[in-house]
């Protein structure tokens, strides 16, 4: 094969017939100096075809054509390995649907060098998301959020789709041990890199949401989640947060075994407060109890902090427990009043997403030392 380009930009393609012509032909157009593969599974709509045309005429054009659809992770893979065997230095991924700005790949190719992966990130400064409604968007951030929290990914973007990779990363990792088939394959990536020396570095771009053809992405939300949890596993910030969900979990039963006996107890004397007010009283009681406690067990078993300033790091414990409450009521209102969740799973996420503020902001901010 006759080299003409460093620079491999790899598409993976599942039934994108409307865009992959319209996508190389602007890659052309903007006279980026990079060869294209295209990474087709057996596309029903006959995307493979479309490309296998294209690649007539375009003697920068590639196609590898896979049997199945066995996940977006594998289909880099297969590119990557196809990258490296053809001698290429950067590989680029990239989705076919023109959420990822052919007007950003000039600025990645140049800031991709043998040590430095380089992210097309939608969460530095400069970034945007285009054409998402919040729901969508809210779900991607918190999703990014969760990710860069517990698997410490040094970026912005920790989800992102839009890279270069230099091959010597790509060399130095084993591709056939990636874990992740599907879309969490974005999310390992970077772990990789950093865990293995190279550097990540962000690059604004505007992300918008695909124009045509059909999103793939609903189906994989559980299982990319799994895989992040999976990665986790393996890191301190992860069995931080489990000890951090079991000092909830202990504090919360700690809560009510203070408020029962007390309002119980309380209710039964006679006394001018009313009922309800004996009831508040009693919450906030028992409440400041649980926080004290779960301050001092986080303190000492999940962040291990030497911190000389217990008044003031109690402190902040609390104002984040405060914050955390408010978090709490609006999870549950979103799920119940805006989602129409059943209450129980309103419970559970409002749960969740206290839990995850609590941990956050208790772990970069209250125990930071
Ligand atoms: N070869 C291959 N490509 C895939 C597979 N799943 C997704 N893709 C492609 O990967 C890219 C990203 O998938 P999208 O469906 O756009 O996922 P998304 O960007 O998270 O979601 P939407 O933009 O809302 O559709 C697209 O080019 C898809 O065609 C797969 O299993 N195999
Ligand atoms: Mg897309």
């Amino acid at each position: 094969m006759v080299m003409r380009n460093e620079v491999l930009i790899v598409i993976p393609t599942f039934n994108e017939k409307e865009n992959i012509a319209k996508l190389i032909k602007k890659i052309r157009d903007f006279k980026i100096d990079a060869d294209i593969l295209v990474v087709d599974d057996n596309s029903p709509d006959g995307t493979g075809k479309i490309a296998d045309q294209i690649s007539k005429s375009d003697k920068g054009v590639f196609i590898l054509h896979r049997k199945e659809k066995t996940g977006l992770g594998r289909a880099y893979v297969a590119g990557f390995k196809w990258g490296i065997e053809n001698g290429y230095k950067k590989l680029i991924s990239m989705d076919a649907d023109f959420s990822h700005p052919v007007e950003a790949l000039e600025k990645l190719i140049n800031l991709c060098n043998s040590k430095t992966v380089v992210i097309g990130s939608r969460y530095t400064k400069g970034g945007k998301i285009t054409g998402w409604k919040w729901p969508r968007y809210v779900n991607s951030w918190g999703a990014n959020l969760v990710t860069r929290t517990l698997l410490q990914i040094k970026a912005k973007d920790a989800t992102a789709g839009f890279k270069c990779y230099p091959v010597e990363f790509l060399k130095a990792i084993n591709l056939d041990k990636i874990q992740a088939s599907g879309y969490a394959f974005q999310v390992e990536m970077p772990l990789l890199a950093q865990d293995n020396g190279f550097r990540l570095v962000e690059t604004p771009i505007t992300f918008a949401d695909r124009i045509s053809g059909e999103s793939k992405i609903s189906g994989e939300l559980m299982k990319s989640a799994k895989i992040v949890f999976k990665l986790a596993a393996g890191k301190k910030s992860y069995r931080q947060f489990v000890k951090f969900a079991i000092v909830g979990a202990i504090n919360t039963v700690v809560d009510w075994a203070i408020f029962y006996p007390i309002s119980i107890v309380w209710l039964k004397s006679p006394g001018t407060l009313s009922a309800q007010s004996i009831k508040q009283i009693s919450k906030a009681i028992s409440f400041i109890f649980a926080a004290a406690s779960s301050y001092f067990m986080n303190r000492a078993w999940t962040f291990r902090s030497k911190d000389k300033a217990i008044a003031k790091q109690a402190g902040k414990f609390f104002v984040v427990a405060l914050g955390g409450l408010i978090i709490n009521q609006i999870a549950f209102y979103g799920a119940t009043a805006i989602l129409n969740w059943r209450s129980i799973f309103g419970l559970i996420a409002a749960t969740a997403a206290a839990t995850l503020w609590n941990f956050f902001l208790n772990k970069v901010w209250t125990f930071k030392n």
